[in-house]
């Protein structure tokens, strides 16, 4: 007896100094082998693995599973179709369609090692990866899917906090690279850059902030019309399940406040930070997303395949609630453009990955337009992009 426990305790210590072996090494970063695998051309086997049957969306559309991606977050596509996949574990991968058919063939591997590569970008050939403090970039990345060059360090002076510290990142018009750096915190006075959005030239230099009084976007994208820069914003936690709201901001110039901490969704002071303020100092929201339902990615519909008043409509994925006491959002949904440029409300586009109160069938955090027009969703609690397409009935 006594010999087994001590066989079973060597194992134990065996088996927790190889753990921490392991994460010391994952902490650096690592040239990444050549790691594809065949994506499954078993479409219907793959709908019902993730119970795409249970998702409802407007009259000829149709949902399919794109890729399996373990933790799939923000997404990127480059002109040529590759598609990359941010996380928020330690790898980023590459899908690529070889054959054109919307349908993906592989998923590659092509970094590990990292910080919570959230955020991707492309540009002029390189993938550039934003992780909690550090923006990497992988040089001429789709001639070496299959042996992916160590990624270059691009810059490294964002803060190091976890809290609200994944990133979303992308390109806008400027060519400067937009970084979101979130508060800290729930609730608190953000030290700068904490609590903005901010920005660098591609090479790393000239940071400047952008926007203040953020708390955590998570998504932005560039209307397509006039170029301005609309992003969203999650509300603070602990005011109750029904405020503040989530918001769709647009900062179409440099230096705008949109209220944190002192005031949220436009109309409501912080019962703390809030006195003495007034919310006409800041600028408010476009629109009320809903509170607590984790408004993320979103973009703007440039394709084509759609009905024609999804024309520049902005998609949202809200990835849902983790402590309102009913949970909400786990859809995508959809502002159309009026024809005087402003938006609709935002309607339900995509939903069902919640099927009832506590049963949570999916994740949706971000959206992207596929060359073809069709638009893709990531889904980090499954681990899969799905892929959303139109046919006239
Ligand atoms: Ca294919
Ligand atoms: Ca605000």
């Amino acid at each position: 007896m006594h010999l087994l426990f001590s066989s079973i305790k060597k194992l134990l210590f065996f088996l927790f100094a190889l753990a921490i072996i392991s994460s010391c090494k994952n902490n650096k970063t690592e040239n990444t082998k050549s790691e594809a695998t065949a994506v499954s051309q078993n479409s219907a086997s793959l709908f019902k693995k993730y119970n795409l049957d249970k998702i409802k969306l407007p009259a000829g559309f149709k949902i399919e599973v794109y890729a399996e991606t373990p933790d799939a977050r923000s997404l990127c596509v480059s002109p040529n179709g590759t598609l990359f996949v941010g996380t928020r574990s330690k790898k980023v991968y590459a899908i690529t369609d070889e054959n054109h058919d919307g349908k993906a063939d592989k998923v590659y591997v092509i970094a590990s090692g990292l910080n919570v590569p959230n955020g991707v970008a492309f540009k002029d050939g390189s993938l550039y990866i934003g992780t909690i403090s550090t923006i990497y970039r992988l040089d001429s990345i789709e001639s070496r899917l299959d042996n992916p060059p160590a990624p270059v360090v691009v810059y490294d002076k964002y803060p190091s906090d976890t809290h609200h510290g994944p990133k979303f990142i992308a390109f806008g018009p400027d060519n400067k690279l937009y970084v979101p750096v979130g508060a800290p915190c729930n609730i608190c006075i953000p030290e700068p850059p904490h609590g903005t959005i901010t920005r660098i030239n591609a090479d790393g230099s000239g940071f400047e902030i952008y926007a203040t009084g953020i708390r955590n976007s998570v998504g932005f994208a560039w209307n397509p019309t006039n170029k301005e820069l609309w992003f969203t914003d999650n509300g603070r936690d602990e005011l109750g399940d029904d405020i503040p709201s989530d918001e769709l901001n647009t900062a179409p110039k440099a230096g705008m406040n949109f209220g944190y901490p002192y005031c949220h969704e436009g109309d409501i002071l912080d019962p703390e930070f809030g006195k003495g303020k007034s919310c006409l100092d800041y600028t408010p929201p476009v629109k009320k997303l809903g509170a607590h339902v984790a408004s993320l990615g979103m973009r703007f519909y440039t394709g084509n395949m759609f009905p024609a008043d999804y024309k520049n409509a902005i998609f949202i994925a809200e990835h849902g609630s983790w402590n309102r006491s009913t949970l909400v959002g786990y859809r995508v949904v959809v502002a159309k453009m009026n024809s005087n440029g402003s938006f609709t409300d935002p309607v339900p586009f995509a939903e069902g990955w919640l099927q009832n109160v506590t049963n949570v069938n999916g994740r949706p955090v971000d959206v992207q337009v596929l060359a073809d027009g069709s638009l893709l969703v990531s889904d980090d609690y499954k681990g899969a992009v799905y892929r959303i397409s139109y046919k006239a009935l």
